[in-house]
Order: C-alpha cells, then structure tokens, then sequence
C-alpha cells in the first residue's frame, strides 16, 4: 500500500510538486464556480444554486483513488470530485445551474435535475450499455437526503457477485469483482433512517463500499447536537468497527483540511474495499460552508461570530494553501498565476454556458415572432397581437413559458381569423410542444418498454393431460428455469433462501443456485430494494422480494424517488431493470390484506405494476420482464399459492403481455373489469348474474401500469353500454385510476347508457376477524347487487328492485 508518505519517493520530487499545484488549481477552480454560482442565482439568471465550496480537499484525495468501473453515489457537494474525475468542467457546471436543456451542454440530466445532481452516462443514446469498465462512474443523484444509500448497497454488492460467481460474464460491467461503491452523505443526513439500515447491510454482507461523511456540523441551520448522539457519528458507530473475531467496518476519522492525512485515509480505504471488500466508513471532519448550505439563504442567520472566524480559518483550501507554502511545496507566485487563471477560466465559461443556454430559446423566440407579425395583418385584433409582439421581443431573457404561452394567447385572441391564416400558428404551437416534450416529458420509460407490448407473447403450452399443481409450484419450477436460463439473475428478500420464501415460490432453489443467487436478506425493505437499483445498474438481474405488499410501504419511497425517476431524470441514460416481487390482496387483517394500490399506481409512474390473477400469469410476467429492461413491480395474490393451476410445459418461456386486458367471460349487458384476487368472487358474481339474465362481460386488467393498450375495455363497453369497475382498494384509490383510464383515456363514455359505477373496499384497512374480508372488501353479494342495480334502473321492468 502506498501513502502519502511515499509519494515524494515514488514520484520525482518536481512530479510531486506539480501534482500538488494542480490539485490546487482544481480546488481553486471548483471553488471559483461556487463563488460565481452563487452570484449568478443572487443575479436572477439561476434559480437556485447549491455547490461544494468547503468540501474540497477530500474529494481531491477520493478522486486519486478512484478507478474505472467504480461508482458514486453521492450528494450535491460533489462538484470537485466530478470534476477531478472528467465527468464535470465549468461549463457543464453552469450549463446545470441554467438547468439547459440539452443533454450535450448538460450531461447530468439534461436540467431536470437541480445543478449539483451529478451522474454519468451508463448508457448510449438508444439505450445500450457502455463499457462501464473504461470510464469512473456516479449514479444519477437524488435530492431526499439519504436516499443515495441503499442503491450504493447494491452498487457495492454487484462486485461480490462477480467476484464470487465468476460464471456471470460481463467484462463491461466487473473485473473479478475489484470495482468499489464510493458513497458520500452530509453529517445531517446520517440521521435518515436509510443511512442506518445500508450501514447495517453492508457490515453483514460485507461489500467492498466506502462512505465518506461531509461533516461541516450542520443540517443547513440545524446544529449537530440536535442531529447526532454525541454530535460524531464516527464515535457512535464505532460498534460497527470490524475486529480480528469478527467482521465488520473499517472506520477511519480525518480532518477535511489535513491534505496528507486524507490521501492516506483514501488510499487505506481504497486498497481494504477494493482487495479485501471490507466496508469502510471515512468520517471526514472540520469542514465548512463558505456560502452556507445554498442560495436560500445566509448561514450568518445561525452561525455565531466565533464559528464563521473558524470556518474562514479552517476553510480547506486556505489551509491547503498555507501548506504547500510552508512546505516550500510551491511558491506565492506560482499560486497567484494559477489563481488568476481559474478566475480567467471560469468567468469564460459562465458567459460560454450562459450564451449556448440562452442562445437556443433566443431562436425559438424568433421563430415565433415571425409568424405572429404575418398574423397581425389579418386580425381584427391586431393591437392584442402587436402588443404581444413587442413584449416578447422586449423580453431578453425569455423562458420557453414566455414564447409558448404567447403563442397560445395570440391563439385564443385570434378566434376571428379563417383556418387557412391560423394554420401556422397551430402548427407551430404544436410542433413547438412536441419539441419540449423531448425535453421535459421523453423517457420515463425505456423504448424496450415503450415497445414490450409489440412483442410476440409466448403462450403457455399444455401437454394432452397437464398436471394440476398447486400455484406456488408453477412459480418455483418457473423461477428454477429462470435462474437456470439467466445467470446474471438473482434473488433475495427476507425468508426466500433456506426456506424458499414464506409461500415456497422458491423451494430448493437455494441448495441448487447457491446463497448468492437465491439469498436471505435481513428485514430490511428500502435496502432490499436498493440492493436491486444498485445490482441492476451494474448489469445483474435482481428479482427483490418484498415479503407482503403492505410492508411495500417501508420500500415504497426508494421505489418512487429512485426506480421510478432514474430513466427520465438521466434523460435515459441510466437504468435500474430491477424486478420487484411481493404478494398480497384479500386475505386477514390490517396488514395481510392491503392492496393500495392507488397509492402504488401514484407514485411509480416510471415503473410497470403488474397484477397477475395467478400464478402462471405471474410466472409468464417474470419471463417477459427478464427479457426486457424496464423495472417492475409484481403482485401475486396472496391467497393463490396453493390453488390449483395447471403445469404449463413450456415453463420459463412462456409470457404475459404487459397492457393487455384478458377478456375471461364474454357478455352483452355489462362490462365489469376487475383483477387480482378479487376477480374469482366477480366470475362466481357473473355465474349467478346470468342466472338472472344478466349477461356480464369480465375482463381482468392484469396490468395496472402499462393500461390496457389496445382499448379493449372501451371496445367491451361499446358492446354492453354499461361498466362497473370491482377493487379492493380504498374509495377513490386504484378504482378512480382505472376509471379515469377509461373514461378520459380511452374516451369510452360515448358509449355509456348507464353512469359508470365503482365497488371498492372500505375507506380503511379490514379487521383481523374471520368476517373482516366481507365488510371490509367488495364481497360476491356487494358485486351482484351493484351490477343487478345498474341493470334495475336501466330495465326496471326486466330487472325488478331486489
Ligand atoms: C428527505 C429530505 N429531508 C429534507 C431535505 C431538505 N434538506 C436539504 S439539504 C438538508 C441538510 C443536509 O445536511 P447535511 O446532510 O449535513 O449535508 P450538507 O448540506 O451540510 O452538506 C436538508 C434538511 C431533503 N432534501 N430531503
Ligand atoms: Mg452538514
């Protein structure tokens, strides 16, 4: 192992000098950027600025030891490190803080993400791989605090994997495993619980990742002693200190000024994590904000005279300074020169960024006004539109609301004009919005997701007399064929190794595929997940299982800021294809029976959420996600396992298709749409309806995101006039989603002769007690009234009142 000390051996003493200068002009110019960031948001030309200045030093000291094919993930003080690494220069940092469109100006994301949200390209601009092995890479930011953590697990966790399971080829993604997960995460911000539990999973997985603490003693105006127990969570974390009996965690303490003292420490860590996959925690302390914590405010608000007289002294690119003078390391001079230059550098860059930034909607802005001093002539309104005219011109710094918004206020001013002299307008409006949803709306989903429904689906075949097994079967000879066809995927979740999951969808698959590949987990469900976003990133096909879908809530914030945005807020350059298993629906008390579905459909747009009415349905939706990159959610009903399905031959093939609807009972009188458990009380509900003479048409959605893309249920609706939606979730939960699906998406009420009708579940969740499911859930009883009501007053002759 190499430290600081030996560097001035190793190297000649003049490369040793000149590595130091030009850490400093890094500093430097990274500092410059903060220092005219800020100006630039006090100015009114950024919005908000949020920047690394007092955090420096350290970064410098992590960039030395950071190799192709590891990974960050970190928080928005990161700049110095992105630009040490070459992901970030001043011209992509203010091309952020503009929040340009453009991902070639803006690489991060394209400004959907707030300037300090780093990441790098994983993936080229169809959505292929890159090699990640010939470039240093960050997974995209996030701005909760602490929600960097539990994908950092898996980031780390992927290179045991290679490591250990060497038949896994992927040379584009791991070398032997040797790559480290280098996490960063402010002081505050150790109070998340998510910080807790990736702390604890790493020290029992033991992964070869490296959290650096930013200690700068405050969570913007929140001190550290409201934040921490004995404000040092080094010190409190020190339990998790490995031993020679026991593994666990390297913990390392350096102060954030101390250069040597830090390249030591990050060469320490790197070597340890890289070669050993010991965890290593590097609480760097004494750090400063220079500017305070953003462009929100000042921290003089709540920083005492005496502490901001530290800071500045303490500030670590002063201290730095001080020593490669003192040292003799460099002169004043040559520091001066190099100073003046970033200044130089930076303030070119700005004005550079700025102009590109402007430049492009300065042209939509004319491109606009040409078309509207055409229209002016024609109008009767003319004044309306050359005042419009001039105020646009007027505006020198338009936002594309302001050219826009014009337009379509010219538009509705303009009523009088023929169709021929508004033509242009409407088609410039609409190409206009065509462009910018490129630029604010593209990519929240793959093109292989966007495509997956064109996909041949593969059927399940069945021999002359298939044997009848009971559900879970179909899903463990399934999951045993899957793991046999992929080798990159994996399966983890509490209880699925020795035991093969609470429902043995898994059943001796662990003794054939080994505790890597079908693992138990600790009770730990946002890590679960984020052991999935980080195996995913780097090339693995996790399947992460969730034990019960109410205990999905525990996960649900990582599934919603994370999974669910990573595609859009990278513009499509990163992707976690991360399976999420779990089961639920109808079944015994408050927490075994959810279905918030609502809820899930809400807040994971970006994902697929997939609700398969048994288990070869499941299994068929396994096969097709495992073939395609998209990641998903899927909920087997609870209740099914030990229903008998029949053993489908071609199992690990066969598929189901993502958005369409399967029709299972065709009729004339009344469409109901259902899925999941619910669906068998709707088929026994029909069975008796038809004794009645009502003839009613089910139809499972099976797939909540994507929806019925083929309009089938309008299509069903235009033959029965009348729908009735059936869920288990709560009033105005997954009901009102598919309601409006229907009604507004597919425009389906043109074909009403009844009011569209839901049957729901209570407003809260069902009792424990034998009889909870029936007052709680729409019971056979609930679903044949409801639908013999509908048919009473449509026929109240044909149909009596009951
Ligand atoms: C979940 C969440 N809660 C609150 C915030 C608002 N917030 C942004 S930064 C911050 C303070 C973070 O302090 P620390 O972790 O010490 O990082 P520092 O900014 O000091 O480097 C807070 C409370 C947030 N972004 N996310
Ligand atoms: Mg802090």
């Amino acid at each position: 192992m190499l430290n600081f000390g030996d560097l001035e051996t190793v190297l000649t003493f003049e490369d040793f000098k000149a590595s130091l200068l030009s850490d400093y002009r890094l500093a430097y110019l990274s500092r410059q950027c903060s220092l005219l960031g800020r100006k630039e948001v006090l100015t009114g030309k950024a919005k908000f600025g949020i920047f690394g200045d007092g955090k420096e030093l350290p970064q410098l000291a992590w960039s030395k030891v950071f190799q192709n094919g590891d990974f960050r993930s970190g928080y928005y003080r990161d700049q110095t490190f992105m630009m040490a690494i070459g992901a970030l220069n001043p011209e992509s940092f203010f091309a952020g803080l503009y929040a340009h469109t453009d991902l070639e100006a803006e690489p991060m994301s394209g400004g959907r993400q707030m300037g300090g949200h780093f990441a790098t390209h994983s993936l080229d601009e169809n959505g292929n791989w890159l090699n990640l092995m010939e470039q240093k890479n960050s997974s995209a930011d996030l701005s909760p605090t602490g929600a960097q953590m539990p994908k950092l697990l898996g980031l780390a966790q992927a290179s045991k994997i290679y490591r250990e399971l060497p038949e896994i080829k992927a040379p584009n993604f791991s070398e032997g495993g040797n790559e480290v997960a280098w996490g960063t995460i402010g002081n505050a911000s150790t109070s998340e619980g998510l910080f807790f539990e990736t702390i604890n999973a790493a020290g029992v997985l033991q992964v070869p990742m490296v959290i650096s603490v930013w200690d700068d003693d405050y969570g913007i105006s929140v001190h550290a002693e409201h934040q921490t127990t004995k404000e040092n969570i080094s010190e409190i974390l020190s339990g998790f200190q490995r031993s020679d009996a026991a593994a666990g965690f390297e913990i390392i303490q350096v102060k954030g000024w101390d250069y040597p003292a830090l390249v030591e420490a990050y060469e320490n860590a790197s070597e340890l994590a890289r070669t050993k996959h010991i965890p290593v925690i590097i609480h760097v302390t004494e750090l400063t904000q220079p500017q305070g914590h953003s462009t929100s405010g000042s921290h003089e608000r709540y920083k005492d005279s005496k502490r901001l007289k530290w800071e500045a002294e303490f500030d670590c690119l002063a201290k730095y300074k001080t020593w490669l003078v003192q040292k003799e390391y460099c002169t004043e001079k040559q520091l001066k020169d190099v100073e003046d230059d970033c200044e130089q550098q930076v303030k070119a860059a700005q004005k550079s960024a700025w102009k590109a930034y402007l430049s492009a909607i300065v042209e939509e802005q004319n491109s606009l006004l040409a078309i509207l001093g055409t229209l002016a002539k024609k109008t009767s309104n003319t004044s309306f539109v050359e005042t419009a005219i001039s105020q646009l011109k007027d505006n020198a710094t338009p936002i594309r609301k302001d050219v826009i918004s014009t337009a379509r206020k010219v538009l509705r001013q303009c009523r009088d004009l023929n169709n021929n002299d508004k033509a242009n307008l409407h088609d410039w409006i609409k190409n206009y919005k065509s462009k910018q949803w490129n630029n604010f709306n593209s990519h929240l989903y793959s093109t292989q997701a966007v495509k997956a429904h064109e996909s041949a689906v593969i059927a399940p075949s069945y021999g002359k007399e298939a044997t009848q097994v009971d559900g879970r079967i179909v899903l463990r000879d399934n999951f045993e064929a899957l793991l046999e066809k992929h080798p990159e995927v994996l399966i983890f979740g509490e209880d699925a190794g020795v035991i093969g999951d609470v429902n043995q969808g898994l059943e001796g698959l662990q003794d054939k595929f080994g505790k890597l590949r079908v693992a138990d987990t600790g009770i730990r469900e946002a890590s679960i997940i984020g052991q999935g976003i980080g195996m995913a990133m780097r090339g693995l096909r996790p399947i992460a299982e969730i034990q019960y879908l109410d205990y999905v809530l525990y996960a649900l914030q990582i599934m919603s800021d994370d999974i669910a945005t990573l595609h859009y807020r990278t513009k499509g350059r990163q992707k976690a294809p991360l399976i999420v298993r779990t089961r639920g629906h109808r079944l015994e008390g408050i927490w075994h029976s959810g279905s918030p579905m609502g809820g899930i459909v809400s807040l994971l747009r970006g994902m697929f959420v997939l609700v398969p009415r048994n288990m070869t349905q499941a299994a068929g939706f396994y096969n097709h996600l495992v073939s395609i990159d998209t990641p998903a959610l899927v909920v087997e009903c609870l209740n099914g396992y030990r229903l008998k399905e029949a053993l489908p031959e071609n199992i690990g093939s066969f598929t189901t298709p993502f958005g369409v609807v399967e029709t299972l009972r065709s009729g004339t009188d009344l469409t109901i749409v259902s899925y999941g458990s619910t669906l068998r009380l709707v088929m026994e509900a029909a069975q008796e309806l038809a004794s009645v003479n009502i003839n009613v048409e089910v139809i499972d959605i099976q797939s909540l995101i994507p929806f019925d893309l083929n309009h089938d249920i309008k299509k069903s609706v235009a033959k029965t006039n009348r729908l009735l939606i059936v869920d288990e979730d709560v009033p105005g939960g997954a009901s009102a989603y598919i309601l409006d699906a229907v009604i507004n998406g597919q425009q389906a009420f043109e074909h009403l002769d009844s009011i569209p009708q839901t049957l729901t579940a209570k407003d809260h969740r069902p009792a424990y007690s034998t009889d909870g499911d029936y007052f709680s859930k729409p019971s056979l009883d609930d679903i044949f009234e409801k639908a013999y009501a509908i048919m009473n007053e449509a026929d109240p002759e044909q149909y009596p009142a009951l």
